[in-house]
């Protein structure tokens, strides 16, 4: 009756978690009874490109724990649905007898099966709600603040196992606008898989938080995977790349693909980081073309990194770096059919530490033409965006 499932995902949401593992068909069943379902099943039918399915239960129970609902009563509402084109199989499930299935079969037997939909291709992910990225969206803003390395405050609750204050951090970054949250508990000194499954784990608890997709952000696979066995919805792992070599490369997509989760690629491989913008290039291109083509990843789960890189450091060669990146997202734009991009926002004016309004400007006129070129989110201190209007 609250539009959720018992671990609290609205149906759309819920649908986002499975889709990966193409289903031949995704249904509801028990609940309150058919009509109580209708709204819910209306809704799968709407998002699902599989095969729907409903096995309600004969209405509610009376106190005595029995079902009243007649063969006649429950194939009636069922009849309905089959009418509005929402069911390709159908059932009943508690309080339902031979005679309620036979009712049921002979009422829906006039309908045409319910057509697949044609649903968009959209980076559509998950928390406990739905979130779906796609040409025509805004800029999406990842919450940085959950990152031990990107954070002293963040890093000083986790190593004093204070996750009850680690946990308000969260929570923060969501009221502050942010509509995924990066996590990062990467430290020489922790250990940092135990540390990212407690955190993940409390965070499931909190529907406030973890009502917004979860991007898993590590250096270490085991790490990303461990939390990916915690996560309820559809996220994002950040990152793969081709580091270690292609063969990792795509034993990680691999595994991502079967968790169910969009990748952040950065543009790394064997040589080294890419740092100029021929290099970013060509290394979002060679990683689109072997997850597309030889992995099958979906190009639409797929979300290159291209490298933000301070400026001003002093050093020459850097000081094109910003515009690079910026050059980067427009190429992924227009030469990667339905890739997204992203990049860590503050990195950019690392060179500005201690000096927040500085750091803050650079930010917002970085972010202007990054997502002039197409710059589809970013990792970024959610709320602390200045308005470039306003500088
Ligand atoms: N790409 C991808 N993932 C990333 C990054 C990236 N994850 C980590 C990082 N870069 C993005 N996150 C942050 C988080 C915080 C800061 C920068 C990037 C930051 N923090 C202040 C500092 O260090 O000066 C905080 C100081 C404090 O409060 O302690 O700048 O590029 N895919």
């Amino acid at each position: 009756a609250s539009g959720r499932t018992l671990s609290g995902q609205t149906t759309e949401a819920f649908w986002n978690s499975v889709a990966h593992a193409k289903p031949i068909s995704v249904g509801l069943n028990c609940a309150l009874g058919a009509s109580e379902l209708r709204p819910y099943l209306e809704e799968l039918s709407n998002k699902a490109s599989t095969h729907v399915s409903a096995h309600p239960n004969a209405g509610l129970p009376n106190e005595f724990g029995e079902y009243d609902e007649l063969p006649s009563q429950t194939a009636k509402v069922i009849e309905e649905f089959a009418q509005s084109g929402f069911l390709n199989i159908v059932g009943g499930c508690c309080g339902t007898t031979p005679g309620h299935i036979e009712a049921i079969a002979k009422a829906v037997a006039g309908y045409a099966p319910r057509q697949i939909p044609d649903i968009p291709k959209a980076c559509r992910l998950s928390g406990l709600e739905p979130f779906t990225i796609d040409r025509s969206s805004l800029f999406v803003n990842v919450g940085e603040r959950t990152n031990i390395t990107g954070s002293a405050k963040f890093a000083r609750l986790i190593r004093e196992d204070n996750y009850t204050d680690a946990l308000e951090v969260a929570l923060q970054q969501v009221e502050a606008g942010a509509q995924i949250i990066d996590i990062n508990m990467d430290e020489g000194m922790l250990d940092s898989k135990k540390a990212m499954v407690t955190f993940l784990n409390l965070i499931a608890g909190e529907p406030d938080i973890s009502r917004v997709p979860i991007m898993i952000d590590s250096s270490k696979w085991e790490v990303i995977e461990a939390g990916l066995k915690c996560i309820q919805g559809k996220g994002i792992v950040n990152s793969i790349s081709m580091k270690e070599g292609v063969e990792q490369f795509i034993h990680h997509a691999k595994l991502c693909k079967r968790y169910g989760a969009a990748v952040v690629v950065m543009a790394f491989d064997e040589a080294g980081q890419a740092d100029t913008e021929a290099r970013k290039k060509e290394i979002c291109k060679r990683s689109y073309d072997i997850l597309v083509n030889e992995v099958g990843f979906p190009p639409e789960d797929i979300i290159f990194d291209p490298n933000i890189f301070a400026v001003a450091t002093g050093i020459e060669e850097h000081n094109n770096y910003a515009v690079d990146f910026i050059n980067a997202c427009a190429y992924i734009r227009d030469e990667l059919p339905y890739a997204l991009s992203s990049g860590g926002v503050s990195n950019v004016s690392f060179s500005f530490r201690g000096n927040n309004p500085v750091r803050e400007a650079i930010h917002s006129v970085f972010l202007l033409y990054a997502i002039r070129a197409g710059l589809t989110m970013g990792i970024v201190n959610a709320g602390q965006l200045e308005i470039y209007d306003q500088i």
